[in-house]
């Protein structure tokens, strides 16, 4: 079986992050879609909320699933006997420290990345962006999911900074 790994904070997903989940389920046998904890940074999601929105939005995807995991991707790739990790390359501020991790995560276990270029839709969308658009009131209804969109606007309209 061939199992590819998209991992990533997915704080929350946005629609550049789905565009690559679905197309790299369309080249693997299986894609597993890896919510990856850093501790150092609190986040606006909970973790098990940001695994609740992908498991929503990847429904139609059947070959899709999400899983969490805190310590090194090389590690859950080993785990979970997925020899590959597929990336979005949105633009050259991306490639730097995309390609150090993709070297590093070769020499620490062989593990390769895949890069695939954004959707040009996307380019430009972060998960960042779209909370800072949605906290000054912006409508950012074209760049995330609807099940999304609801929680960001609920957040924002509940006090969240
Ligand atoms: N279009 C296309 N792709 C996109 C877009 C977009 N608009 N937005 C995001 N992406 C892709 C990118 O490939 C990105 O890498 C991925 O989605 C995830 O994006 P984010 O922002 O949700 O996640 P990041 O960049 O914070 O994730 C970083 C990791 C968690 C993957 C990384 O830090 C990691 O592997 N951590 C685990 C610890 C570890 O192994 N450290 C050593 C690394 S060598």
């Amino acid at each position: 079986m061939r199992r590819a790994v998209c991992p990533g904070s997915f704080d929350p997903v946005t629609n550049g992050h789905l565009d690559i989940v679905g197309r790299a389920s369309r080249l693997f046998d299986e894609v597993i879609v890896a919510v990856m904890i850093n501790p150092s940074k609190s986040g606006m999601f909970s973790v098990p909320e940001r695994i609740t929105m992908l498991r929503e939005v990847t429904t139609d995807l059947p070959n899709v699933r999400v899983e969490t995991f805190q310590g090194l991707l090389v590690d859950f790739c080993k785990t979970h006997d997925a020899p590959v990790v597929v990336k979005g390359l949105r633009a050259v501020s991306d490639f730097d420290y995309e390609l150090q991790m993709a070297q590093m995560n070769v020499g620490l276990a062989g593990v390769e990345t895949l890069f695939m270029p954004t959707n040009p839709l996307y380019s430009y969308l972060s998960s960042s962006l779209v909370k800072d658009v949605t906290k000054w009131g912006g409508d950012v209804s074209q760049h995330v999911p609807e099940s999304v969109h609801r929680r960001l606007r609920s957040r924002f309209d509940s006090g969240a900074q």
